[in-house]
């Protein structure tokens, strides 16, 4: 049944896009959504709320929250189901940042060879799975997510043969490698688009979306997410699409011809060995027909003005089914979208078993707390994200897998968000390794999280080599903003913190390259540098490597339940992993200062501690425990 102006506020939380808003919202203003949904709240309508506010903006923004809350028809699967056993939800994955994880060659910029020289060491950590960042030929500016040809390696990386070669050497390992997929746009200097617009008779006109001006303007109000319309005039009044940068250009995959390129370029890929890919912004690859003007109350919201024409379109589910019937499943291959803006509820319906969609999903919603941006300075709090790791495992079914992340190469490190001083950041780093790697479902761990990295060291913005920030600073200084203003703000947020080159050893640069590096090595790598840690018991690799282990050691860390203890006990976070006579207890201390144990579970079952000398009933800063409580 669709909802209506009429409709309660609790009916329309009974839709997937619904609640998903609705806890969006109920997070930024800092309330539950229980309080939204009380008796009295819950059954108002929408025309009251409309009526109470009165502001012309407000009704603007209910007709295009009720369109968006009516097009998703489906409704998730809540009930029991066995849970079937795959790779992918066994595997610990790591994410490799190819141009900064080893440089073979001494260009200043990581490589192929360069990462299979390091195949035994990842090994050794326990990795099953790498997912390696765009390698691709491109003309890099918006690093390799701009691609200029599918079929080909980025020379600086390597060639075909290198490509082969680590496809072969990680199998024999017996370890799985997936590609990024970037298909929501290309570059402009793909072939297809040079095509597009050098003949205005070419069939590669509708790979893409061109169209003519309004009034002299943008065809319409989208804004990109690296500052400044989505549009870009190519042509006397004849604009390009792109929702990135304004040498990404977004494909137009209501064109059968694009989503058949799309299928050839997965199947040559998976063709050559490779085990899925991560695709990226997928859920931004069907636009709203016609596309309409973005709501502007929305856009003041979030700041990108037509998102909600795009980032869950009406096409969606069918182009995701049809690039899975044919690309993915005649090889078995994994996928895993990245899907900013969709919340937990639509992410079931991308991903649920049976649904032939995608495997797994990356949101977003818990890399900043609520109310705040990525660009804004501010510390994050931990225990938003311990309650919203309880949201998500709570509201699983057998039906349902989540990936579980807290860092990649879009983000700030999280520990340097919660711990502005830097002085807890190993302790912080293995309570969210611990995280990630004992909680129900896949983890992901960014390159550096297993030596506790953190924030780059950047002095100016001549340290700077990203392309949201670059063009964020040109926009904030065109405004008026003073260069070191601009600058405190791209300190804050920008993505280069997570792109710094790996530590490999004591030595010039981490050991990281011969020559000059791309971007600046930061400072602790002389103590967070792989080597150095390999050697010291307590360190956060060998903690990383222990954690990998006992969830090798049987499958309950896997598919056991959860059961969470003292949810709502502030600073602590606790919950149980169970299955049959397995039992797992894991208990973190949240915060930097001592803690009571709530819990009085003895010493001797503790398996893993992060301290030395744990005290019984007390839990010094940052600590964390696994006790096994299993019958034996
Ligand atoms: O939500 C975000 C980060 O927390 C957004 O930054 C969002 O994930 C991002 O804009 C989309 O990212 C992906 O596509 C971009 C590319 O620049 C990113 O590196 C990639 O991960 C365009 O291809």
């Amino acid at each position: 049944m669709k909802v209506s102006k009429d409709s309660k506020l609790k009916d329309i939380y009974s839709k997937p896009v619904g609640k998903d808003i609705i806890d969006k919202l109920s997070m930024q203003l800092g309330v539950s959504p229980k309080l939204l949904l009380n008796p009295v709240t819950g059954n108002l309508r929408l025309s009251f709320i409309e009526r109470l506010s009165g502001k012309k903006s407000v009704r603007n923004f209910m007709t295009d929250f009720l369109e968006m809350v009516n097009s998703e028809p489906g409704v998730p699967f809540h009930g029991k189901s066995e849970i079937h056993e795959k790779w992918w939800k066994e595997a610990v994955f790591y994410q490799i940042y190819p141009s900064s994880f080893c440089d073979s060659d001494g260009d200043g910029e990581g490589d192929l060879k360069g990462i299979l020289s390091k195949l035994d060491i990842l090994k050794d950590l326990g990795v099953d799975a790498l997912w390696l960042n765009p390698v691709y030929d491109s003309p890099w500016d918006d690093n390799g997510y701009d691609i200029r040809d599918y079929r080909k390696i980025h020379e600086k990386f390597g060639t075909m043969e290198d490509m082969g070669k680590l496809i072969n050497e990680v199998h024999k390992r017996d370890m799985r490698i997936i590609m990024d997929l970037v298909v929501n746009h290309t570059s402009d200097e793909h072939e297809w688009f040079k095509k597009a617009l050098s003949d205005k008779d070419s069939p590669y006109r509708d790979y893409y979306f061109i169209r003519p001006g309004k009034e002299g303007k943008e065809p319409n109000n989208w804004k990109s997410f690296f500052s400044g319309p989505a549009w870009k005039k190519v042509g006397e009044d004849e604009y390009a699409m792109h929702i990135f940068s304004e040498k990404q250009m977004d494909l137009n995959w209501d064109n059968e011809a694009v989503r058949k390129e799309v299928t050839d370029i997965v199947r040559f890929w998976m063709d050559k060995g490779v085990d899925g890919f991560r695709l990226d912004v997928i859920n931004f690859i069907s636009k709203k027909p016609g596309l309409p003007d973005g709501n502007e109350t929305i856009g003041e919201l979030i700041n990108y003005t037509g998102l909600e024409h795009y980032y869950y379109g009406p096409n969606l589910h069918r182009y995701l089914r049809e690039l899975k019937e044919k690309a993915f499943d005649p090889y078995g291959g994994f996928a895993v979208g990245e899907t900013p803006g969709v919340g937990i509820e639509a992410g079931k319906l991308l991903t649920q078993e049976g649904r032939g969609e995608l495997d797994l999903i990356f949101g977003f919603d818990h890399l900043e707390t609520p109310g705040h941006t990525r660009m804004e300075d501010y510390v994050y709090d931990i225990n938003y994200l311990k309650d919203y790791f309880i949201r998500l495992e709570e509201g699983m079914s057998g039906k349902d897998w989540i990936s579980i992340f807290t860092d990649n190469h879009d983000n700030p490190r999280m520990i340097s968000k919660i711990d502005h001083t830097g002085l807890y950041s190993d302790k912080l780093s293995k309570v969210i390794l611990t995280m990630l790697l004992t909680l129900k479902g896949t983890p992901f761990i960014f390159q550096g999280q297993e030596t506790g990295r953190k924030n780059a060291d950047f002095k100016d913005i001549g340290d700077i080599r990203d392309i949201e920030s670059l063009n964020l600073y040109k926009e904030l200084t065109g405004k008026g903003k003073s260069s070191e203003e601009a600058f405190r703000v791209i300190l804050s947020g920008t993505r280069d913190h997570a792109r710094i080159p790996i530590a490999w050893n004591e030595s010039e640069n981490g050991g990281f390259t011969e020559g000059q590096p791309w971007i600046k090595q930061s400072m602790d790598y002389k103590d967070n540098n792989v080597e150095k840690q390999m050697k010291d018991p307590y360190s956060v690799w060998n903690w990383t490597k222990n954690l990998i282990n006992l969830r090798k050691q049987d499958k309950t860390l896997i598919y056991g339940d959860v059961v969470f203890h003292n949810k709502d006990k502030k600073n602590w976070f606790s919950y149980e992993r169970i299955s049959g006579n397995s039992k797992y207890l894991i208990e973190m201390n949240l915060s930097n200062k001592m803690m009571r144990r709530p819990l009085n579970i003895p010493l001797d079952r503790i398996i893993l501690s992060s301290e030395k000398n744990p005290e019984r009933n007390i839990f010094r800063p940052y600590e964390v425990r696994i006790s096994d409580l299993g019958q034996k």
